[in-house]
């Protein structure tokens, strides 16, 4: 086959009516779909969870497929429908309102999946945080957020400082046997003692829902705040894009913590009542492939790092386990090979399709589309209804096979609407009325967009989005080091690693144990995945003359690129 072009298989719609809705869609016209239409008010846990409840052939139908080293467990959507009821009404009693930010920081579980529908539910906000973070990582997100309740569980709780939280009123402990005492509510207590009826909180589309923080190149993580008209476009996307289906076991790999398994592991699936194969705990190669034969996955969304470890683990393995039910694979977060479509093609003999979106964009916009032809090493066209470009510095649009800043139409309906408590560096996206995305790309003659890196200084390491600011400040906390510059090195298996420079304070010296401790450092006050695999001790840091860390020339040190432009280094 020709590795160029692998050609279109069958999807929900041909390629001819793909082709139609480009030139002619309207987003106003997925409207019908729901019952806004009729009233004006929505609330998105309705749509995707509560309708399929009312529906009397879909009620008992299996939502949530969950399994867990430990734990297996399968929830209907009359099941979440009504414990999510349970607590909204914990949460009403407790006086959380609409537009108030609830947080969730707890591992992947059905409690993850109840609570995180009560909260929307009542109005308010959800923040899902990575189970992973450490406690600074908790504490810049829920400061910044003034979130009023936090949901975790008794392990977790240590990380999150709350002497340091004043807005933090009460804090819902899932698991444990805890006395309800002050701040402490125990779900369990309080779900057995609350009524499963619920009347909702109708809003309008244009109202909060979500804020997932997420790393820039300077300063903290920022929130990202999406609202409910986003399930326009999740509905959508989990049609052309998924390729859902009804009857459809659907598998997406990535953490709800990161906007993928919210928008794509949460909304798009459930808004299709399709049933959701939910996979909690750290996988081997071995417990990927069971855990899609077991449950007989037919359409599965996982990322790059993930298809490379299979590729890492060899063909043999994967012959070994019966996935005739797979019918659909994609692909989002980093680059993807084209080694590992070819390796797809061969062990699945299906397609990989990849997507590319960002949390600040809230569902895919650049695809490969079941019914359109692969070009490996491109993320694929437009869907229906965005409009994407390539922008200099000045917004202005260039012409094809140019590289440059990869830029969208700003309107789409899953298109962030605030960074929270920060309308400056929202207005910052936006240039000539394009969303300005930061990556470099460019775009071919037959308008498929090829990704080319970014063109900040984000870290892209295994799929998440690390910011060197924030590894850095975490660096110069260590009693240890002075200064600190941090930068993302290629790697094979994970994308980039994060690769940390550093300078000693006087009286310490260079050694393995002091790396080490210096690395868990990092590793256990800001995040496993933040920690820098390599730290390199220097006598100094480049530095511009305004103090910024020029980590484009230690960059190309690492890489032994030339240098560039050097004029505004200090001396
Ligand atoms: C959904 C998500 C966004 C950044 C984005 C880009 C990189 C995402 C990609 C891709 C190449 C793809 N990225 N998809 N790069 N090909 N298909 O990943 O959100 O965590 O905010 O990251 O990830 O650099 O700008 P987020």
């Amino acid at each position: 086959m020709d590795m160029q072009r692998i050609p279109a298989r069958k999807g929900n719609h041909n390629l001819r009516q793909y082709e139609e809705m480009r030139a002619s869609f309207k987003w106003e016209d997925i409207h019908q779909k729901f019952s806004w239409n009729e009233t004006g008010k929505v609330n998105i846990a309705y749509e995707a969870i509560d309708r399929h409840a009312e529906n009397p052939l879909k009620k008992d139908q299996i939502a949530l497929l969950y399994s867990a080293p430990g734990r297996e467990e399968t929830l209907t959507f009359e099941e979440i429908s009504k414990q999510s009821n349970q607590f909204a009404n914990v949460l009403k009693k407790y006086g959380v309102n609409k537009g108030d930010r609830v947080f969730l920081f707890m591992p992947r579980s059905p409690e993850f999946y109840v609570t995180f529908f009560g909260i929307l539910k009542t109005g308010a906000i959800a923040g899902p945080l990575f189970e992973a973070f450490m406690e600074q990582a908790v504490r810049d997100r829920l400061q910044d957020s003034e979130a009023r309740m936090l949901i975790t569980t008794p392990e977790l709780l240590e990380r999150v400082p709350q002497d340091e939280l004043p807005n933090l009123e009460k804090i819902v402990l899932v698991g444990g046997n805890l006395e309800d005492s002050g701040k402490y509510i125990d779900f369990t207590k309080e779900m057995a003692d609350a009524s499963d009826a619920f009347d909702i909180e109708w809003v309008d589309l244009e109202d909060g829902m979500l804020l997932h923080y997420t790393s820039g190149s300077t300063g903290k993580p920022k929130g990202v705040y999406h609202v409910h008209n986003a399930m326009i476009q999740h509905y959508a996307t989990g049609e052309w894009v998924l390729d859902l289906k009804e009857d459809d076991i659907y598998w997406c790999t990535a953490d709800p913590g990161w906007v993928t398994g919210t928008s794509y592991g949460i909304f798009a699936p459930w808004l299709h009542g399709v049933t959701n194969v939910i996979r909690g705990g750290r996988f081997t190669p071995e417990d990927w492939y069971e855990t899609l034969a077991k449950n007989k996955v037919t359409v599965w969304y996982t990322a790059p790092t993930a298809l490379r470890m299979l590729v890492s683990a060899g063909e043999d393995l994967v012959k070994t386990f019966d996935l005739s039910s797979l019918r659909h694979i994609m692909s989002v977060g980093e680059p993807l090979n084209p080694e590992v479509i070819t390796w797809g093609l061969k062990a699945f003999d299906l397609r990989i399709h990849d997507t590319w979106w960002m949390t600040e964009t809230g569902a895919q916009l650049i695809v490969n589309l079941p019914s359109e032809e692969i070009r490996p090493g491109s993320m694929g066209k437009p869907i229906p209804g965005i409009e994407a470009t390539i922008v200099d510095n000045e917004g202005n649009e260039i012409p094809p096979n140019q590289m440059g800043n990869l830029a969208i139409k700003a309107g789409w309906p899953s298109m962030m609407r605030q960074i929270w408590n920060n309308p400056g560096k929202y207005e910052s996206y936006f240039i000539n009325g394009w969303y300005v995305s930061g990556d470099s790309a460019y775009r071919d003659e037959d308008g498929y967009f090829w990704f080319q890196g970014r063109l900040d200084d984000v870290i892209n390491t295994s799929g998440e989005r690390v910011g060197p600011f924030e590894v850095e400040s975490k660096l110069i906390e260590h009693p240890a080091v002075a200064e600190a510059g941090v930068i993302g090195k290629p790697d094979p298996q994970r994308g980039e690693i994060i690769k940390a420079f550093i300078t000693l304070n006087p009286g310490y010296e260079e050694s393995s144990e002091l790396l080490e401790d210096i690395r868990k450092f990092v590793k256990t006050e800001l995040a496993a995945h933040a920690a820098p695999r390599e730290i390199e001790v220097r006598d100094s840091i480049p530095k511009t003359r305004s103090g910024k860390i020029m980590r484009r020339l230690l960059k190309s040190w690492e890489l032994g690129l030339p240098t560039g432009d050097t004029s505004t280094l200090e001396e």
